[in-house]
């Protein structure tokens, strides 16, 4: 067991907040952080009480990426594929794969793989003290953390390839302004907006919501009739659900809907 807890957890409203809790290192990842993160979004996976996550930080920074300290050369060559395929592959495909909405409140500096698994989730606001940094390029590596694939996707191959190959630090204002994360909050607002969004969304047709992210997300290597496809059969759920004849029933009744997640 860590000496401390690297993720704190709370439950609240039907919101999982993961709290990344290594402030001393900007929350920089190692094992055991890794494994808590990892944790807690098998944990937002499996029980049904939580409806959505919240992930911030401890401290000034959101995440400088990897703890530079466990993967030091000078202590022999650390195979990084495998540090990529064991810990952050897995991290990656949970938060895509993940049928919640993920709220991610990035509350300083976002580094490296700290970056990319903030464009990761499905709704970012930053502090406006914020910053993010493709930070690889100072030290030899490739954006990592589906770097290379968000980054294109969302600001276009230009100014991705500017962020990867000089590592120049992009203000919270700029990232919201080219769309790679939703909005800036003042930073002493930041968690209590992100609380009550990541609360209301908690509260909404949660199976509705999770094929709407998969939906979107699909869109990425779907053609136009395989998506057409898709939203049919994904309408075809959500129309069996139980959320969909309440919200239904509530408007019919101009009445506020009581969503079940169901
Ligand atoms: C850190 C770190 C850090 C350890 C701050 N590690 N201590 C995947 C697979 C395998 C291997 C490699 O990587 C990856 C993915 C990646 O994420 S690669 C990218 C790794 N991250 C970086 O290269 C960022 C390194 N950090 C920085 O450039 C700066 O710390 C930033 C720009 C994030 C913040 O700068 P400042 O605000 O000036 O803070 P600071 O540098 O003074 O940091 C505060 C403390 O945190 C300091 O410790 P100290 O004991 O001196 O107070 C840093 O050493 C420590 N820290 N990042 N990644």
């Amino acid at each position: 067991m860590p000496a401390i807890d690297t993720v704190l957890e709370d439950v609240s409203h039907g919101v999982l907040r993961l709290t990344l809790n290594r402030p001393d290192k900007l929350n920089a990842f190692n094992e055991d952080m890794h494994l808590a993160l990892r944790a807690g979004f098998e944990r937002a996976r499996d029980e049904a009480e939580i409806r959505a996550v919240l992930l911030t930080g401890s401290g000034r920074g959101f995440c400088a990426g990897q703890d530079l300290g466990d993967r030091d050369p000078r202590n022999g060559t650390p195979d990084l594929g495998h540090t990529i395929e064991t810990y952050y592959n897995p991290l990656l495909r949970l938060i895509r794969m993940l049928e919640k909405p993920v709220v991610c409140a990035v509350n300083g500096v976002a580094a490296g793989a700290g970056a990319n698994i903030a464009f990761a989730c499905d709704i970012t606001l930053a502090a406006r003290s914020s910053r993010f940094i493709q930070a690889f390029a100072k030290i030899g590596l490739v954006p990592d953390s589906g770097g290379t694939w968000s980054l294109p996707r969302l600001i276009g191959e230009a100014r991705a390839k500017a962020l990867a190959l000089t590592a120049e630090p992009l203000s919270a204002e700029k990232a919201a302004d080219w769309g790679l994360i939703w909005k800036v909050v003042d930073d002493q607002q930041l968690l209590d907006e992100a609380t009550k969004l990541a609360q209301q969304l908690a509260s909404g047709p949660t199976k509705g919501l999770g094929l709407t992210k998969r939906a979107i997300q699909a869109a990425a290597t779907n053609s136009l009739d395989q998506q057409l496809d898709l939203e049919r059969d994904f309408q075809r759920e959500a129309g069996h659900s139980a959320d969909y004849a309440e919200g239904v029933s509530a408007f019919l009744e101009k009445r506020t809907p009581e969503f079940k997640g169901q």
